[in-house]
């Protein structure tokens, strides 16, 4: 069974005006898509053609022989989490435990945004801005490429993408302006609850 392009978790003109319809198009409809279809290239005929998308991953970082699948198969499970990550009226503050969470490691809410935009917006050409928890503990940290924490020992809880694909229709250069209305607008604080419950 080859691997699939997840439909996104909402219309594509869902986000809008923070991330348009067409950015969605390329974004999900040409970028995400051609990772796919690399993956399933580069997996053909091989004995990792019926494993799991994190089996790939795991059995793929640390070779380097195998860079092109890894930065295929992670960019698919990347691209994937992001899109759960935000959702049409998002934003605002998480709740309850993840709340408290957040509190504790950064301070207030607002002191985290301010971290996570920072570290975003500081991550050196394309990559990923993270919330993950790691031995227990919430970090904020980026990624270069395709690079993912689950082969860091870390579990994802929120992404940003800032490849400039993902922001250059709607915002040119302006990563920061990106960074903040995702954060503003639309970060998806129930699913990241649901991966720091596990
Ligand atoms: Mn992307």
């Amino acid at each position: 069974m080859p691997f699939e392009l997840p439909p996104l978790p909402y219309d594509k003109a869902a986000l809008e005006p923070h991330i348009t319809a067409r950015t969605l198009e390329f974004h999900h409809g040409k970028h995400h898509q051609t990772y796919v279809t690399n993956l399933n290239n580069l997996t053909k005929d091989t004995p990792l053609a019926t494993a799991s998308l994190e089996e790939v991953i795991k059995a793929s970082a640390a070779d380097v022989a195998k860079a092109g699948l890894f930065n295929n198969a992670a960019q698919v499970w990347n691209h994937t989490f992001f899109w759960h990550c935000m959702k049409p009226g998002g934003g605002g503050a998480p709740t309850g435990d993840l709340k408290a969470r957040i509190d504790a490691a950064f301070g207030s809410v607002d002191k985290f945004k301010e971290e996570f935009k920072a570290t975003a917006v500081g991550q050196f050409g394309s990559g990923w801005g993270w919330l993950v928890q790691e031995n227990g503990a919430l970090k904020i940290t980026k990624t270069g490429g395709a690079d993912t924490p689950m082969v860091h020992g870390q579990t994802a809880l929120l992404t940003v993408d800032v490849w400039e694909h993902a922001y250059y229709l709607d915002y040119q250069n302006r990563r920061p302006d990106f960074v903040q209305a995702f954060l503003d607008h639309l970060v998806n604080w129930d699913f990241v609850a649901k991966n720091l419950a596990g």
